[in-house]
């Protein structure tokens, strides 16, 4: 977070985090897509995420101005030193899980690693703003929500259902990590 007093501006840094290919590029190039915005994209020739992607959401609260800058991370194993340096001062956190059965293991995996990562800066996953996306509703395979609630959801936070590569829930998303980030700095400003 960076607060700018005499510009009554503040930055908050948003993390896509969860396995590869679960869709956290696809939330990200949707959410630019929708403001018209560029995305700063790095990735391979097959569009795997080799370094992060960026973009940003800009809203009015009160006096300040709250920007929100967002990131993916890379869901390769073999990209975790990017994955880990990305999380370096993460304000809040979106989990895209994919909902297919066969990706459950690595869903549940992936939740371990997030809260290996922000051990990392000091952070823990009940201090930190995080919602859990559901994604890929639409695949046959996709396991009911309460049995991704109960196998995935273990640190209990909200979670949000999604078909990112349609669009459905991703602002839903992007409105609940803002909120819940917005209401851990009013509780921080008390
Ligand atoms: N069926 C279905 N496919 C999706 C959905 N969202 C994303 N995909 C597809 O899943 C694949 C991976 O999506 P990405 O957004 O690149 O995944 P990622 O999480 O960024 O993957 P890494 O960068 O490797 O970590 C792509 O082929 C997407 O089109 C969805 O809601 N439903
Ligand atoms: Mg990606």
């Amino acid at each position: 977070m960076i607060i700018d007093h005499t510009n009554k501006s503040v930055k908050f840094k948003v993390v896509y985090h969860g396995p590869a290919l679960a869709g956290k590029t696809t939330n990200v190039v949707q959410i630019a897509k929708k403001r018209a915005q560029d995305i700063l994209s790095f990735d391979t020739k097959q569009e795997r995420t080799i370094v992060f992607d960026m973009t940003k959401e800009v809203r009015q609260i009160g006096d300040f101005t709250a920007s929100f800058i967002i990131y993916t991370v890379p869901g390769q194993h073999i990209y975790s030193d990017i994955r880990k340096m990305v999380m370096r001062g993460v304000d809040g956190v979106v989990f895209v899980a994919d909902s297919s059965e066969s990706k459950l293991k690595e869903n549940k995996e992936f939740i371990e690693i997030l809260a290996e990562d922000l051990k990392l800066y000091g952070k823990t996953v009940e201090d930190t703003p995080i919602v859990i996306q559901y994604n890929k509703r639409d695949v046959e395979e996709a396991l009911p929500i309460e049995a991704l609630e109960r196998e995935v959801n273990t640190i209990g936070k909200p979670s949000v259902e999604a078909i990112a590569i349609e669009g459905v829930g991703v602002e839903e998303t992007l409105d609940k990590i803002i909120s819940e980030i917005l209401e851990r700095f009013g509780r921080l400003l008390k």
